[in-house]
């Protein structure tokens, strides 16, 4: 069931009759549905229930027609298991109690054990299986270790992530254990994803765009593409990241099927650099969104042509939806993609 949908064939590189399409943070607050349910729960209590947290998921399965579904939930769900208290603020912005600030904290981690600690996540994963009977396949998902320890050490978003780069270059002993760890971490959380029905995964690390290519390559990539060879579950894996045009090769070294890009680079120039060996995902800038239909339009065609109907492109922004996003553009962009793209 679901083995051969378009979405799934065209990670494998596989001719598809049109290229699919999906968004990054498609279940959001630019729906009313959403701001609705998120009116009398809490971000982290929507995410603790499967019942509520399957159906946030298919509402852009059910309203916008995409061709695949992604779990309800945030990155940040598998670090209370390692003994970090999360929080998500007014504005959904998440915010970390007790960020890391030396040996004896990284030490303190523990790795988790997800039947235990995030068991709503995996229960999530069965009810959406069952509801969507194969017309979509589900994309399981964590954050990469680098973008998971910058949450750890900033305490939430930063802007320059200088305490992060300060661990990773001063203690580089420290750096090592807590990526380690991370790593054994995004390793048992997305191999216990593809055991309850997770028929693709996404690696988010979408802040390691701060890094020169070398610290990528010395300090990050190792661990990154330990988490993708030991996720040896044979589904389909887009490797995501922001900011890093200049050193996607690096990225691409580090694994994945499909290399997610954002918009600060041609998808059609990129994809020949890194490469036909790899499928490519994006590379839509989130607030074309905001603009007209003939815009939008615009924009769709030419992604389009710059991947030159090669099979293995997957339709997408180049990072989240907006939340001030209208959502009769999001179905039109999922209905041009479908259009134009028809082979
Ligand atoms: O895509 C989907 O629809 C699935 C749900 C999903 C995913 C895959 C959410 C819902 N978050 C994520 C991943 C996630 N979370 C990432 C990686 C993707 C990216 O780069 O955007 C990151 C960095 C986070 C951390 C996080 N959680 C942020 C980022 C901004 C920051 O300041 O650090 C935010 C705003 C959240 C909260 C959150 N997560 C998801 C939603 C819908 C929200 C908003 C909460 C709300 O008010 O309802």
């Amino acid at each position: 069931m679901g083995g051969d949908h378009v979405f799934l064939r065209a990670c494998r590189r596989e001719a598809t009759e049109y290229t699919p399409v999906w968004l990054m943070r498609q279940a959001g607050r630019y729906m009313e549905e959403y701001r609705e349910i998120r009116r009398k729960v809490g971000f982290l209590d929507l995410c603790k229930s499967p019942d509520l947290a399957a159906e946030v998921t298919l509402l852009p399965v059910r309203k916008l027609g995409v061709d695949a579904a992604i779990i309800f939930g945030d990155i940040l769900l598998p670090l209370e298991g390692m003994g970090i208290g999360l929080e998500f603020a007014k504005g959904g912005k998440p915010l970390i109690r007790n960020p890391i600030r030396g040996k004896t904290d990284i030490e303190r981690l523990r790795p988790i054990e997800p039947d235990e600690h995030v068991p709503f996540f995996l229960k999530t994963i069965e009810i959406v299986r069952r509801e969507l009977e194969g017309r979509v396949p589900l994309i399981g998902f964590s954050g990469a270790p680098f973008t998971l320890a910058s949450y750890l050490i900033e305490g939430g978003h930063s802007t320059d992530y200088s305490k992060t780069k300060g661990l990773m270059l001063g203690a580089p002993s420290l750096w090592r254990l807590l990526m380690e760890k991370l790593t054994e971490v995004t390793i048992r959380y997305l191999r216990a994803q593809v055991h309850r029905g997770a028929q693709s995964l996404q690696l988010f690390d979408s802040w390691v765009g701060c890094l020169s290519p070398w610290d990528y390559e010395a300090h990050v990539l190792p661990y990154s593409r330990r988490v993708i060879q030991e996720v040896e579950e044979k589904v389909p894996l887009i490797h995501f990241s922001v900011g890093t045009s200049g050193f996607l090769h690096l990225i691409k070294e580090a694994g994945g099927d499909v290399i997610g890009i954002d918009w600060r680079t041609d998808l059609g120039g990129t994809w020949e650099r890194l490469g036909y060996d790899v499928g490519i995902q994006g590379n839509l800038d989130p607030s074309v969104l905001l603009a007209s239909r003939g815009v939008i339009e615009a924009h769709v065609r030419k992604i389009l042509e710059s991947a030159g109907n090669r099979p293995g492109h997957i339709f997408n922004l180049g990072h989240g939806i907006l939340p001030e996003t209208p959502v009769e553009n999001a179905i039109f962009l999922v209905e041009t993609v479908h259009r134009l793209s028809k082979r």
